[in-house]
């Protein structure tokens, strides 16, 4: 175990529902530090580049237009194993796999409209942390 950083985004559905600050208690809570934090509107471009890793999917264009929908929070979270940790206070993808108390199977709406973004590795982390604050 390592004190580690990751990328969190509390997308714009998170944002319509007003739930910014029962989220940020949630990781608060579990022991993660907001060590940065900005909200902001995303480009196309901007959501195209942050999630080229699926370009190829067939949800990656709903995708685009989902998170450039509105203001997202963008943060940067900070604890002993943040990376594992974040992915667990999210649960699954799809809210309907998320396991009980965790925040998509509490707020999202589907598999798409799932609240929040969460790094899923290291090196990950490290690139989508210098892909908003870099
Ligand atoms: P993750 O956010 O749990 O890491 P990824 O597989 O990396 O999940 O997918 C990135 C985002 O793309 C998801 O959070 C969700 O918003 C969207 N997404 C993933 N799979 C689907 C799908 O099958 N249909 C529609 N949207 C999806
Ligand atoms: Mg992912």
């Amino acid at each position: 175990m390592s004190i580690e950083r990751t990328l969190s985004i509390i997308k714009p559905d998170g944002v319509r529902k007003k739930i910014i600050d029962e989220i940020n208690k949630r990781f608060e809570d579990a022991g993660l530090a907001i060590v940065n934090a900005k909200m902001m509107q995303l480009s196309k471009s901007d959501a195209e580049g942050f999630y080229a890793i699926h370009k190829d999917r067939s949800f990656f264009n709903d995708l685009v237009a989902y998170m450039t929908s509105g203001l997202v929070m963008v943060q940067i979270l900070e604890g002993e194993n943040a990376i594992q940790l974040n992915r667990r206070i999210m649960g699954a993808t799809n809210p309907e796999e998320a396991a009980d108390g965790t925040i998509r199977s509490d707020f999202a709406s589907s598999i798409e409209e799932n609240v929040v973004h969460g790094s899923d590795g290291l090196e990950t982390a490290k690139t989508e942390i210098e892909y908003f604050f870099g």
